[in-house]
C-alpha cells in the first residue's frame, strides 16, 4: 500500500488515480438544507469552498432545498455553521457508503451475444460487447466511433436506420445520449434499455416496426466512458471525465481527495462561461475546462450533432437524478422563441412517462425548473446545432437514493423513459405529418 502511494507521488503528483484502490465513503452524509434567508444562498456556497462540499442538487426556487455531500469530519462544523446562519440542515443520506454497496454492480452471468441483462450495471467492455453483436447481426445498425476519449476509449454511437424516404432524403431522426456524467449509471442504463428495445424487441411490441420505419435513431450509451470506468473501479461518485492537470493553479499536488477532470456538461461552446453555473477551478466539480470544447469528449459530442443537424428533430441528453424533463436555456433565464413548443412535446411526453408506474416529472426551462448554468449540451444542440426540440432529461428518483439507484430500478426507469420517448416520436409525427 505504502509502495503505491510512493509510486504515486513520484509519479506526479499531477494525476494518480490507482484503478484499483477503491474509494471509500464511510460516515460521509448527504444533508438536505433549506436555506430560509435569500442571503444564505450566498452563504452556503461559500460553505461549499471551504469545507470541500459537493452539491448533489441546488435549489431550484427560493423554498428549494440543497443537497449536500459533507465529510464525516466536517459534519458537525458545517451543521453547526447552517445553524449559525438561520438554515435548516438534515441528514438525508447517513452513510453515502452504506448505499454504494446497495447498488454496486452484481456479479451477473454472461448472456448469449446481442442480448444484455436489464437487471444490471454493465462495464464499457460488455457495453460495447453488446453494440457490437447488435450490428453484426442486424442489418440496419450501424456502429460509429465519434472520437476517443482521453484514455483511449472509444465512444460509440449506434444508429438504428432502415433506409432513405421515398423521396431519397434522410429520415427524421431522434438522437438520445447518457453518461456524461460518470456517477449517473442509471442514464446508460436506460439508454441500453432503449436500444434493446430497438433492436430486440423484446416485447414484441407492434410499434417498433413503426418507430423505426419513420425515424432514424441515433443512441450514444456513454459519453463518458472513462469517467464511468473510474466511477465503477475507483470513485463511485466521480461525475467529470479524467482530464489531469490544468495550468498551473493545484498542479503540483493536484486537487487531493477531489481530484481534476472537466465537467463536460459545463464544456460545450454554446454560450460557455465558468463564471454561469460552473467553475474556473479544476478541482471543483463544475469545472468548465480552459476553453469551450477543450475535451476530446464534447468535442466528438458537438461534431456529431452538428452533423445530423439538418434532419435531427429531437435530442435527449440523459442524466440523474430529480425527474425533471427540461429544456434551453441553461445560459440564461431569457425562453427561446418557440419554448412553448418544446414545452408541450415535453408534457406528452412525461404524460406518457407518468402513466408507467406513476412517476412525476416536471417540465420546464432549465434555469427555472433547475438553475443557471451555461456550457451545457442541451444548449448546444438547440443553439449551435440547431436541434429544435433539445431536453435534459433528469430521470429518478427524487430523494431516496439520488445517484445510487440500485440495479433493481433499471427495468422500470426504462420502461418509463422509453413510453415517454415513444409518445414524443408519435407527437412528432403527427406534428410533422411523417
Ligand atoms: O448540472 C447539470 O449538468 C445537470 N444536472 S446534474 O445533476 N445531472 O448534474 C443539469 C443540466 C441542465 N442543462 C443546462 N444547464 N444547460
Ligand atoms: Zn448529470
Amino acid at each position: 500500500m505504502k509502495t503505491i502511494w510512493l509510486a504515486c507521488l513520484l509519479v506526479v503528483a499531477v494525476n494518480c488515480r490507482p484503478e484499483s484502490l477503491e474509494k471509500r465513503y464511510d460516515g460521509h452524509q448527504v444533508l438536505k438544507v433549506f436555506p430560509n434567508l435569500l442571503e444564505n444562498f450566498k452563504n452556503i456556497e461559500a460553505l461549499g469552498a471551504k469545507y470541500n462540499l459537493d452539491f448533489w442538487n441546488h435549489p431550484k426556487h427560493q423554498n428549494g432545498t440543497y443537497d449536500i455531500q459533507v465529510s464525516p469530519e466536517h459534519v458537525t462544523d458545517v451543521i453547526n455553521e447552517l445553524k449559525s446562519l438561520g438554515a435548516d440542515a438534515s441528514v438525508w443520506i447517513h452513510d453515502i457508503q452504506s448505499l454504494i454497496d446497495e447498488s454496486r454492480p452484481s456479479d451477473h452471468q454472461k448472456r448469449a451475444s446481442g442480448t444484455l441483462s436489464m437487471n444490471h450495471y454493465h462495464s464499457y467492455a460488455e457495453i460495447n460487447t453488446f453494440l457490437n453483436s447488435i450490428v453484426s447481426s442486424n442489418s440496419h445498425t450501424h456502429l460509429d466511433n465519434l472520437g476517443t476519449s482521453l484514455q483511449g476509449r472509444s465512444i460509440n454511437l449506434i444508429r438504428f436506420s432502415t433506409g432513405s424516404t421515398s423521396r431519397g432524403t434522410h429520415k427524421k431522426s431522434i438522437f438520445m445520449d447518457g453518461g456524461i456524467h460518470a456517477r449517473e449509471w442509471i442514464a446508460p442504463a436506460v439508454v441500453l434499455y432503449m436500444i434493446d428495445q430497438l433492436a430486440n424487441n423484446p416485447n414484441n411490441d407492434p410499434d417498433i416496426a413503426n418507430l423505426l420505419d419513420k425515424f432514424d435513431w441515433y443512441l450514444v450509451p456513454l459519453v463518458n466512458p472513462d469517467g464511468y470506468e473510474y466511477s465503477r473501479n475507483g470513485d463511485r461518485m466521480w461525475r467529470k471525465n479524467m482530464a489531469s492537470s490544468y495550468g498551473t493553479q493545484h498542479s503540483f499536488f493536484g486537487c487531493g481527495s477531489n481530484e481534476m477532470g472537466v465537467d463536460l456538461n459545463r464544456n460545450f461552446g454554446y454560450h460557455w462561461d465558468p463564471a454561469n453555473g460552473g467553475s474556473f477551478d479544476q478541482c471543483q466539480e463544475t469545472y468548465a475546462g480552459p476553453h469551450a470544447l477543450s475535451e476530446p469528449e464534447t468535442k466528438a459530442m458537438a461534431h456529431a450533432l452538428d452533423s445530423v443537424t439538418s434532419h435531427t428533430l429531437a435530442y435527449l441528453n440523459i442524466h440523474s437524478y430529480g425527474q425533471y424533463w427540461i429544456y434551453p436555456w441553461g445560459y440564461t433565464r431569457h425562453l427561446p422563441p418557440d419554448a412553448a413548443d418544446l414545452d408541450h412535446l415535453g408534457r406528452v411526453a412525461t404524460t406518457a412517462l407518468y402513466h408507467v408506474h406513476g412517476s412525476r416529472y416536471t417540465v420546464g426551462e432549465d434555469t427555472v425548473v433547475l438553475y443557471s448554468a451555461a456550457g451545457g449540451a442541451d444548449d448546444y444542440a438547440k443553439g449551435h446545432s440547431g436541434i429544435k426540440y433539445a431536453y435534459t432529461v433528469e430521470l429518478g428518483d427524487t430523494g431516496k437514493y439520488g445517484f445510487l439507484l440500485p440495479e433493481r430500478y433499471i427495468q422500470t426507469s426504462g420502461q418509463e423513459l422509453w413510453a415517454g420517448v415513444k409518445a414524443m416520436a408519435h407527437e412528432l409525427i403527427r406534428l410533422y405529418h411523417l
